[in-house]
């Protein structure tokens, strides 16, 4: 098998070449050719200098992530990008892309770093549960300072080449199409130049405030996980008067301790879950796509807007249409209002506020829909409005625009069989607030065509979401699972629990809220008949008595102006009142059982949604709890994390409630 690495001779530059596609991952044969192309280099006289850079569209992008819980193949990273640095003729790092991790490392172990203006270099290994384990977490803050290694390696944003000028981690930054010829000219240029600069020689200086400072103000940020701590005691490490070699030796089993836990193989099997949902088994990748020019969208309320909101952001016109002049002034109101505090915040200029703005079209004039080639419906989740105006656009929309409704629970099949174009109707399922979150179900229809699926999944990559296909089902697959876990959470309440003691479990779990604080933020009343004398549930008397949640200042809580919440002695009322009403026993509710009455249930859904095909893989359900609810990466997702409990332990939780156990968990053939 020829290696992914090459060597040119340019006179007395040497340049080694690593083409490995499709991110010039560092596995095994490319750290191999990498050490041999040094060796030659360093072996053959007429060499003066060498560069190292990559084809394709970027310098290494890390360690091979596929390799990792597989037995490491000589040489490791640490090796090379040791071996480089210790090389007596000037290595030059050419970076373009993305030099992310192992990648970073490298450059670090280069005596000299070019780089494109458009380049990003990053240690993002803590997304992976991990740590930069070659050598980064003691070189970066070598050269560049603990404050900015603190931010590159426990936050794992990468910087762009100039803030790396700035830190002294480039040294020039060259032509954007230009980088291997002024590599090598750079080469040429330092190739006398003694003596090499070497990070490991460097000396870094402490700064016991910033690691403070940072760890303060990112400790909500990094609550639960493990990576963080690792990354900054390792960046403390090497700023502690400890020699450079002490360094690497604590970095190493950080580096180890972090790989062997559950928490990496968390966030590494969420990494890959992730681009995995993106793809469609049955569905050929070749299939051609619909042109999605310009988008519709029915309805300017909460969601209407938020999904707007999406497509003018990737520069997507949309037309947006409401039944009264003052609801879409509102919703447009809302959106410019949105995008001017993103602007306050820095994160937009002015000019691109007011292009998002001036790409949206707000009219009353239904018929405005008709030009569209994606249409999506973001009306009241009523079957019957829906048929409606289903039925309105299959006469009304052009042959071939694709109609989407953002029906959260309903059967999209039914909504399909109004119109005369089945293929054409999918469900995009959004999630509050649509402009932030990041999860799209999108569901496929019994009917749905293949390229209608393919043209919404590639849509949902360019307005940044990450989509899952979901089945007919309803709630499909992430309201589905939310169910059981509300339903056993009233019943808990009913026999003994309180609200914030089922919600502290949750928030101590992982997730960001629990049940009843969820409730109260989406709001009590959300599906409530409205029939304030019709009191059926502790729901319903919370509704009738306008404890609506947060909207209302007080749900299952009491919130302050500052929507604190606090337990709430009425709530304390009603739950009394409804268990003495309805004689429900009580008993002494544990947290344990909290947990396996209201998240081994939700696993249990997930089975069930899998052997029913509604969802196309296990990882698929992880990606949806994850990017749709919060579930902490650090976890997995739900059907990771049961995996890592083990099945049988989740079987003889769910046995022991009485739940019907899924066949597939029983037999732990989840897939
Ligand atoms: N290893 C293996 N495969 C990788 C990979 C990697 N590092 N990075 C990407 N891929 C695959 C990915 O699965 C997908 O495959 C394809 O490449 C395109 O990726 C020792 C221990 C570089 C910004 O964490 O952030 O170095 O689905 O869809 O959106 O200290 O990939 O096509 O089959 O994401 O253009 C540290 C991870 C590793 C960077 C490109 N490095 N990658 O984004 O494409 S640990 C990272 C990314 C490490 C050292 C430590 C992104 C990207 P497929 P993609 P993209």
């Amino acid at each position: 098998m020829t290696s992914p690495i090459r060597t040119e001779r340019h006179d007395d530059v040497m340049v080694i070449i690593s083409d490995n596609p499709p991110v010039n991952a560092l596995g095994a044969a490319v750290r191999q050719g990498l050490a041999a192309a040094i060796t030659e280099g360093l072996d053959d006289d007429a060499i003066a200098a060498m560069v190292i850079r990559c084809d394709g569209r970027t310098f290494f992008a890390g360690a091979d992530i596929t390799e990792f819980g597989k037995p490491m193949q000589e040489p490791g990273l640490p090796t090379v990008v040791d071996m480089i640095e210790a090389s007596s003729k000037p290595v030059v790092a050419a970076i373009h892309g993305t030099a992310l991790g192992g990648g970073c490392e490298v450059t670090l172990g280069c005596h000299y770093r070019v780089a494109t203006p458009s380049a990003k270099i990053g240690t993002p290994e803590v997304k992976l549960g991990l740590l930069p384990g070659a050598g980064g977490t003691q070189r970066i803050p070598r050269i560049a300072g603990v404050a900015l290694a603190l931010e590159m390696t426990a936050k794992g944003d990468p910087i762009s080449a100039k803030k790396a000028l700035d830190a002294g981690l480039v040294d020039r930054i060259v032509g954007e199409d230009t980088l291997a010829e002024d590599a090598i000219a750079f080469a040429r240029e330092m190739a006398e130049h003694r003596p090499l600069p070497r990070a490991s020689e460097k000396i870094a200086k402490p700064d016991p405030d910033a690691v403070a400072a940072f760890r303060k103000e990112n400790a909500r940020r990094f609550r639960g996980f493990e990576a963080p701590a690792a990354n900054i005691a390792c960046v403390e490490k090497a700023a502690d008067g400890s020699s450079f070699a002490d360094g690497i030796a604590f970095e190493r089993s950080e580096f180890m301790r972090l790989m062997s836990g559950t928490q990496s193989a968390a966030q590494r099997h969420l990494f890959f879950a992730e681009r995995q949902a993106a793809k469609v088994d049955d569905v050929p990748t070749d299939v051609k796509l619909r042109p999605i020019n310009k988008v519709g969208v029915i309805g300017a309320g909460t969601m209407g807007g938020g999904i707007a909101m999406n497509f003018l952001s990737a520069g997507v016109p949309v037309t947006i249409v409401e039944m009264q002049q003052e609801a879409l002034d509102r919703g447009a109101g809302v959106i410019r209002k949105n995008y001017e505090a993103t602007a306050a915040k820095g994160r937009m200029k002015p000019e691109q506020v007011e292009a998002a703005m001036g790409a949206l079209t707000p009219t009353l004039d239904f018929a405005a829909l008709a030009e569209c080639d994606l249409v999506i419906e973001a009306v009241y989740e009523n079957m019957d409005v829906k048929k409606d105006i289903f039925t309105k656009l299959d006469t009304l929309c052009k042959p071939g625009a694709i109609l989407a409704s953002n029906t959260s629970y309903l059967n999209v099949d039914e909504i399909a069989a109004c119109t005369k174009r089945p293929e054409d109707v999918v469900g995009m399922h959004f999630f509050s607030p649509a402009n932030v979150m990041k999860l799209l179900e999108v569901v496929r229809g019994e009917k749905t065509g293949p390229d209608v699926l393919a043209t919404v999944m590639a849509l949902a990559k360019k307005i940044k979401k990450v989509a899952v296909v979901a089945g007919v089902t309803y709630g499909f697959i992430g309201n589905r699972m939310l169910m059981p876990r509300q339903v056993e959470a009233m019943k808990l309440l009913m026999e003994g629990a309180t609200p914030e003691q089922i919600d502290k479990v949750h928030v101590a779990f992982g997730m960001p809220m629990g049940p009843f604080q969820m409730s109260d933020l989406a709001g009590v009343d959300i599906g409530w008949h409205r029939d304030p004398t019709r009191i059926e549930s502790i729901r319903d008397a919370l509704a009738a008595e306008g404890r609506w949640g947060q909207k209302t200042g007080k749900g299952f809580y009491d919130y302050d102006e500052k929507r604190q919440p606090t337990p709430s002695p009425r709530v304390a009322e009603i739950v009394a009142d409804f268990r003495a009403k309805t004689g429900t026993p009580q008993h002494e509710i544990t947290d344990q059982e909290i947990v396996e009455r209201t998240l081994y249930p939700m696993v249990n859904e997930g089975a069930l949604i899998l052997e029913e095909g509604k969802a196309q893989r296990a990882s698929d359900v992880d990606v949806v709890w994850i990017y749709g609810y919060g579930w902490p990466v650090y976890r997995g997702g739900p059907m990771f994390w049961a995996q890592s409990e083990g099945y049988d332990k989740v079987v003889a939780g769910l046995e022991k409630h009485g739940f019907a156990v899924a066949e597939s968990l029983r037999d732990g053939t989840i897939k």
